[in-house]
């Protein structure tokens, strides 16, 4: 990475920090600092927190290769010569864990050749750097190569965050965000409240930066952080590892937080020199008061922070969470008694560690001192055991450093450097759809299905190194951390709690690091897209609104209960369509609960009274008779990732308004970018009314304005009717996205 890109944002900062304060009245937050040396136009910037959008100018833009697609797609319909930011494309997610890592990574690069022919033409093309298949995850490359203090970063993935290990803001947006910015435009998000984490203590023992996260995620739900910054301050911040750091920012996306981060200190400084910029460590040490809060909102918080939330890091014990939601959480001493009084399957039939999430070397040499323990006492893995390394780095500094032997002589595989099992691309061998396992992981995402594509496995979070233990005993209802297991020769023992280096003492130890630079120029280079492609398809233009308010919709699904993007939109085996809209859109709704029908993802074409049908099989007769349909969410709707498809394929099969309880931040703003009209109901308990039969009309759309709620009829079977109202959070510029038909088509 240049340097000059922080040396020019360091030597504006002092200007604008100073106009900030004298504009507020007070001193900033880091957040704060970010956010104002970042404006696109500081003084016309209206900043209100929680009401005013913001127009940003981000450093950079990363993708991976699962959102890339459509992200490229969108860029190139924006006829740019080049990116117009620093930008990078990682192949990540789209490699299959199966046989270990060589093996799987070729086959990768052999069935992927289409879509990373396609990317990787088209990054060279338009300036930006490509890494390929086998380099390592998304946020683990930018960590050691591009995120720096006082940053702002977007990615087209919502883990963007773990970026703020390293003191910038790093944020999650969808495909259409991300090609915008690529195409010049600033980037617009609603100005975030803060919370304040104010730690104090040190982590000891089995207590490490994943429980900091997955007691919060308890705390404070997987909405609490909708639309919010939560920002880590306090003495006990100094002693988390910058990549531990990265762990709680990462896992912040599980609270719906905009994004996490901590001040620049010590622990940031060993991180950068360790990963080859000693430069823009120097540099940020030299600046380091642009870098960390005013010192007058460490003495009252709480005029600076919306919500403030205290953490003694000395009395904090590991904690597992799940299944199926990362709130669910409970110190690891309650979880026997809760597997045995709730009826959890105790065996564990799969312990995962590393991903994203949890891979640097202090969660290695943790994770390794445990298994090391298990080893000495003959035991091996009882659950299958399988480790996702974040880099190449990782990858060869554990190979080095004797980790990997330790793991296989455990009995466990390692995988390519790859999203893999996180994504659902993992063949997971004994799994038995309909039937409900445990299994448990270092990662962050434990919805239904999930891992392994079955819906019933119970996916339960928690530390590598707890992973760890729990694949040694294979058994959830045993607290390997607290009470005595037996060895091979019978004799009692209990784990010494984990012991391992925050950074490699030799450095890391470096392998193939899979980047190629883009071409000088990219005149002349075309992009490839085969025109009989499965797997890519080039967009075209959705339609424009044609004026006219929305008449007696069927409502194509009223989903009920938790509505992530991974229920709407399928990740696994479906991941490689997602560079064509056609094909995915048939995985619609797949893993998601219809009020109206016993199964997830199915339901009735109520214009015909046929059932059992898929959503994209009814949506796709609707469209076919030129008919558009709405869809209802509940709480949250569209919690999780930043896939697009989610509101592309509604959008490609004509669906026109959803309409929620309430909506999680990214999803929001993508079914805004595609053209869908998101409401909220103004009462929540009007969802109640909605029925199958229902026709819905949404009116009163020609003098749709930012703040004015809109009127939404509910013509029931019987002939009756009734009106409730809904609200919605379009603004000006959104509404005209709305009449464009998409974004996109808005800036053509
Ligand atoms: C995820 O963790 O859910 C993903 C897969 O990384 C997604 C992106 C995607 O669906 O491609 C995310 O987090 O945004
Ligand atoms: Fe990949 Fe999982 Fe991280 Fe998403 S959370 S980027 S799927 S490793």
């Amino acid at each position: 990475m240049s340097i000059d890109l922080a040396k020019n944002l360091y030597a504006k900062m002092p200007d604008v920090f100073a106009k900030a304060r004298k504009k507020f009245g007070r001193g900033l937050t880091l957040s704060e600092k970010v956010l104002v040396s970042h404006a696109d136009d500081f003084d016309s910037q209206v900043w209100e927190r929680g009401k005013a959008m913001l127009a940003l100018r981000p450093d950079r833009v990363a993708m991976q290769d699962a959102t890339a697609q459509m992200a490229m797609l969108q860029f190139m319909q924006a006829n740019k010569a080049q990116a117009a930011v620093p930008s990078t494309i990682h192949c990540d997610h789209l490699i299959r864990a199966e046989m270990g890592s060589e093996k799987d990574l070729l086959r990768a690069v052999d069935e992927n050749a289409e879509v990373y022919n396609f990317l990787a033409s088209a990054a060279k093309k338009y300036g930006i750097g490509f890494w390929k298949p086998g380099a390592g995850i998304i946020h683990q490359v930018v960590l050691e190569n591009y995120a720096f203090p006082g940053s702002l970063i977007i990615g087209t993935d919502s883990h963007t965050p773990n970026g703020g290990g390293l003191g910038g803001l790093a944020i999650g947006v969808g495909g259409a965000d991300a090609g915008e910015v690529m195409a010049g435009l600033p980037w617009e998000v609603l100005h975030p409240k803060l919370i304040g984490i104010h730690l104090t203590g040190k982590l000891s023992g089995w207590a490490s930066p994943k429980d900091v996260i997955l007691y919060l995620c308890g705390l404070l739900t997987v909405k609490g952080g909708t639309n919010k910054i939560v920002e880590y301050f306090g003495p006990g911040a100094d002693t988390i590892s910058a990549t531990g750091k990265g762990t709680i920012c990462n896992m912040g996306a599980e609270l719906g937080a905009t994004t996490s981060v901590f001040p620049f200190d010590q622990k940031m400084v060993a991180y950068l020199n360790i990963t080859d910029r000693g430069d823009l460590a120097n540099l940020a040490i030299a600046n380091k008061s642009l870098l960390v809060p005013d010192p007058e909102v460490a003495q009252s918080p709480e005029k600076y922070y919306d919500q403030i939330v205290e953490i003694d890091l000395s009395k904090l014990e590991p904690h597992v969470v799940g299944p199926h939601t990362p709130d669910l959480a409970r110190p690891i001493s309650k979880m026997a008694a809760e597997a045995k009084e709730k009826g959890y399957p105790v065996q564990l039939k799969a312990a995962l560690i590393g991903s994203c999430t949890n891979s640097s070397y202090e969660d290695i040499s943790r994770s390794a001192h445990i298994a090391q323990q298990g080893l000495k006492a003959g035991l091996k893995a009882k659950a299958s055991f399988l480790v996702s390394p974040g880099s190449e780095r990782i990858y060869n500094t554990m190979k080095r450093d004797g980790f990997l032997e330790t793991f296989e002589q455990l009995g466990g595989t390692v995988l390519s450097n790859s999203c893999g099992p996180c994504i659902g691309q993992w063949k997971r061998a004994d799994g038995v759809k309909g039937k409900a396992d445990s299994i448990v992981s270092s990662f962050n995402r434990n919805f239904p299905g999930r891992n392994d594509g079955i819906n019933e496995t119970l996916s339960f979070l928690a530390s590598p190194e707890v992973v760890t233990a729990y694949a040694i005993t294979g058994d959830l209802g045993f607290d390997p951390v607290n009470q005595l297991l037996k060895g091979a020769d019978g004799k009692e023992f209990k784990f010494l709690p984990p012991v391992g280096e925050e950074l490699p003492a030799k450095g890391f130890a470096k392998g193939e690091e899979g980047f190629v630079a883009p071409a000088a120029s990219g005149k002349g280079l075309t992009v490839e897209v085969p025109p009989t492609s499965e797997r890519l398809q080039l967009l075209q233009p959705f339609p424009r609104w044609d004026g006219k308010d929305f008449e007696k919709l069927p409502l194509l699904i009223k989903t009920k209960g938790k509505t992530t993007t991974d229920h709407i939109s399928p990740a696994g085996p479906w991941l490689k369509f997602r560079g064509h809209l056609d094909r995915i859109s048939d995985n619609m709704f797949l893993g998601a609960n219809n009020a109206f029908f016993p199964e997830p993802g199915k339901g009735t074409d109520v214009l015909t009274g046929e059932t059992g049908l898929t959503m994209a099989q009814i949506a796709r007769r609707y469209k076919a008779k030129g008919i558009g349909s709405i869809v209802v969410g509940d709480e949250n709707y569209g919690e999780g990732s930043s896939r697009e498809h989610a509101a592309m394929s509604p959008r490609f099969l004509n669906v026109l308004v959803v309409i929620t309880k309430s909506f999680a931040r990214i999803h929001e703003t993508n079914l805004k970018k595609q053209g869908i009209l998101a409401l909220t109901f103004a009462d929540p308990k009007d969802y109640e009314k909605i029925e199958q039969q229902d026709r819905i009309s949404v009116t009163g759309l020609s003098s749709l304005a930012p703040g004015k709620p809109v009127q939404v009829t509910i013509h029931k079977a019987d002939g009756k009717s009734l009106t409730i109202q809904a609200n919605h959070s379009i603004t000006e510029q959104q509404i005209a996205w709305f009449k464009a038909g998409s974004a996109l088509n808005a800036l053509n």
